[in-house]
């Protein structure tokens, strides 16, 4: 498809492509875009995430982990409390609060970063907003019209991911006439439909959504062709951290062994132009970005961040 609403979002508006660094607003808080790879680093505070699980489920190992991730260069930390890889059981918005908002409330206090929520229910956004969070990272890209309503009144930044089926059904058979222009054309009509509920375009963000509702051949095409997921017009953020796909190169099941291939395939996103990088090991990735980051942006890339 010709570039889902190309041109209409903050990537034109602010001229990233000419060189003109843009940013991403959440809340109080503003991320330079442009100039070098963001990461998002992952803070599951749950049972059973497909990697991290168990590791931080107390408010104490939460914010030592949230301080590593800071430590290790993260621009923002992603704090879950409900697992959504692929036959997760989903959790109340009472148990995912009880698990988040104590390691929210801590992280706003003690450390100076954007803190993002992964959840898509309004309920627990709501109470990770008063807490202190600045970004909903939304796995049902605002299925929900009052978490859309909460995110424009808030202020707060929104990453739109694009996900088939749910979390207990989307692994079987997915199938697509074109995986990246199915997932171009959705994406813009959810970020249009965000915009029609008072978010501004630079708050936005896009995922495609690696392992929701996808064979391997459709990950690894989605990487291929991230530049046309990048032309929709929002900043692009892409979630590979050790995902199953990549355990296929290693042949290992064990996430554990996926690091190796978790950052030659984040040096291929951001190649291809991913803005935002979910990862588990910021501090591991670094050098790896670092190499991608120069040879996309060139000396803006050892420029200080704004
Ligand atoms: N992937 C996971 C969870 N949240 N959010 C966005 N925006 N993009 C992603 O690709 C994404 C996400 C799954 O990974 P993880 O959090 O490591 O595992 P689990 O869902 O088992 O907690």
């Amino acid at each position: 498809m010709g570039g889902a609403g190309a041109g209409d979002g903050l990537r034109r508006a602010a001229g990233t492509e000419d060189g003109v660094p843009a940013s991403w607003r959440l809340r109080d808080r503003t991320l330079a875009l442009g100039r070098r790879t963001l990461v998002m680093g992952i803070l599951n505070v749950t049972p059973d995430s497909f990697y991290d699980g168990g590791r931080a489920l107390d408010p104490d190992a939460a914010l030592d982990r949230a301080r590593a991730l800071v430590a290790g260069g993260a621009d923002l930390v992603d704090v879950g409390g409900e697992s959504t890889r692929p036959g997760a059981i989903p959790v109340s918005a009472a148990e995912e609060l009880a698990r988040v908002a104590p390691v929210i409330e801590r992280v706003a206090r003690e450390l100076d970063v954007a803190i993002s929520v992964d959840t898509s229910k309004p309920e627990v956004a709501a109470r990770a907003l008063d807490l202190g969070a600045h970004l909903v990272n939304d796995v049902t890209a605002l299925a929900d019209p009052v978490m859309a309503r909460l995110v424009a009144t808030s202020g707060a930044g929104v990453v739109l991911m694009h996900m088939r089926g749910d979390p207990r059904t989307m692994q079987r058979a997915p199938r697509y006439r074109d995986v990246v222009a199915e997932i171009a054309e959705y994406l813009s009509a959810r970020a249009a439909q965000a915009r029609a509920a008072g978010i501004g375009a630079d708050r936005i963000a896009i995922d495609p959504g690696i392992g929701f509702g996808k064979t391997f051949e459709h990950n690894w095409e989605i990487v291929r062709r991230l530049g046309e997921l990048a032309r929709v017009g929002y900043p692009l953020l892409v979630g590979l951290s050790r995902k199953t796909f990549l355990g296929e190169i290693v042949g290992g099941a064990d996430p554990a062994g996926r690091a190796p291939p978790t950052f030659a395939a984040a040096v291929a996103a951001v190649l291809n132009g991913a803005d935002v990088l979910r990862l588990h090991d910021p501090a591991e990735a670094r050098p790896y970005l670092a190499v991608a980051d120069r040879v996309r942006h060139g000396a803006r890339a050892s420029e200080a961040p704004t």
